[in-house]
């Protein structure tokens, strides 16, 4: 665990395997408020708010609903209080499920109806306030055109430290948008006034001016091999790793001590928000190295060297 905050819920660094998919035992874990205890016999899902047919599912309900699955990174935002602290907790996984937009449709959204509240069956205290719910929200028809309601997650069911049995999935945002335990979804037309949705989890953008919700992932990018510290033999060494964004990352680049960037071969994203894996083959000649990875997307957002949230990575490996 690192020294700076780290409430429940926002623990250091963890390590991130190299393979398309994470294995969902390799998957961090974020719980603000404590897992719930969840009867499935019992559990359901309602829909209130600004809609023509009020609804809840149960289970079975939902199990009869139209299928559909999406594959994305999925990277927590880190200390809700401290946004400009990296903390590069990412994965990538493969969901299934129901399109948010199945459920909408069965509960017909009024006109005025223009946020999706998202709340989850947690209930705890947390950064000093009592008695919170799990509360988030997208505007409607972001919510409808990209949220999945998944119930698997890497084609198993969902565990309960991941939501069982049902979570929301917003592809591209950060994952404390994803809320796990999902009981509730509520229309309204106007945004929830909560800790989770308008006191934490919120940044000044880049210009100044108010604060707002964080949601869209930065352009961001991790080494994973070598491992920080890791001792290396001398001679040539494929340095590998994965970057990722709310837009298709186009090139990434790596930099061994002050030797400049040279672009590393980087995996085309596709059609889906998935992360993409980065190789470069370096010399490395015996003593201390720093190795740095830098990624820039198709809107031509660069990482930043130092001092915000989707900084520079950098390691240091010993080569002997
Ligand atoms: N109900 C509920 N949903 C939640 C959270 C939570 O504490 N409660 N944490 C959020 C945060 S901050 C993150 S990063 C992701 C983590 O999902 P995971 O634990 O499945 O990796 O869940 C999000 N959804
Ligand atoms: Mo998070």
């Amino acid at each position: 665990m690192q020294a700076t905050p780290s409430g429940p819920g926002t623990p250091a660094d963890p390590d991130v395997p190299d393979t398309f998919l994470t294995p969902v035992d390799r998957l961090f874990v974020r719980s603000h408020l404590g897992p719930p205890r969840i009867d499935p016999a019992a559990w359901t899902l309602t829909v209130e708010g600004l809609v023509e047919r009020p609804l809840w599912l149960d289970l079975a309900g939902l199990r009869g609903l139209e299928r559909t699955g999406l594959t994305a990174f999925h990277e927590c935002f880190g200390h809700p209080d401290h946004p400009d602290l990296p903390t590069r907790a990412v994965a990538n996984l493969e969901w299934s499920g129901v399109a948010l937009a199945t459920v909408l449709a069965l509960a017909g959204p009024r006109p005025q109806a223009r946020h999706v509240w998202f709340e989850g069956a947690d209930r705890g205290s947390f950064a000093g306030e009592h008695g919170l719910t799990y509360l988030k929200d997208l505007p409607l028809e972001q919510a409808r055109t990209e949220v999945l309601l998944a119930d698997t997650v890497n084609g198993a069911p969902l565990p309960p430290r991941h939501g069982f049995p049902l979570r929301a999935v917003a592809p591209r945002l950060f994952a404390t948008n994803s809320v796990k335990w999902l009981t509730r979804l509520v229309l309204a037309d106007h945004r929830p006034e909560h800790l989770f949705t308008t006191r934490l989890y919120t940044r000044v953008p880049p210009g100044g001016g108010a604060p707002r919700p964080a949601r869209e992932v930065d352009v961001n990018s991790r080494l994973l091999a070598p491992l920080d510290g890791e001792p290396l033999p001398a001679g040539r060494y494929e340095v590998t790793g994965r970057a990722w964004g709310a837009e298709p990352v186009v090139a990434v680049e790596v930099a061994v001590d002050d030797g400049g960037w040279r672009p590393a071969v980087l995996d085309p994203r596709g059609a889906r928000p998935v992360w993409q894996r980065f190789a470069l083959a370096v010399p490395l000649s015996p003593g201390r190295h720093r190795i740095r990875c830098r990624a820039t997307d198709v809107r031509g957002r660069v990482q930043p060297p130092s001092g915000a949230r989707n900084a520079v990575h950098t390691i240091g490996v010993t080569v002997a």
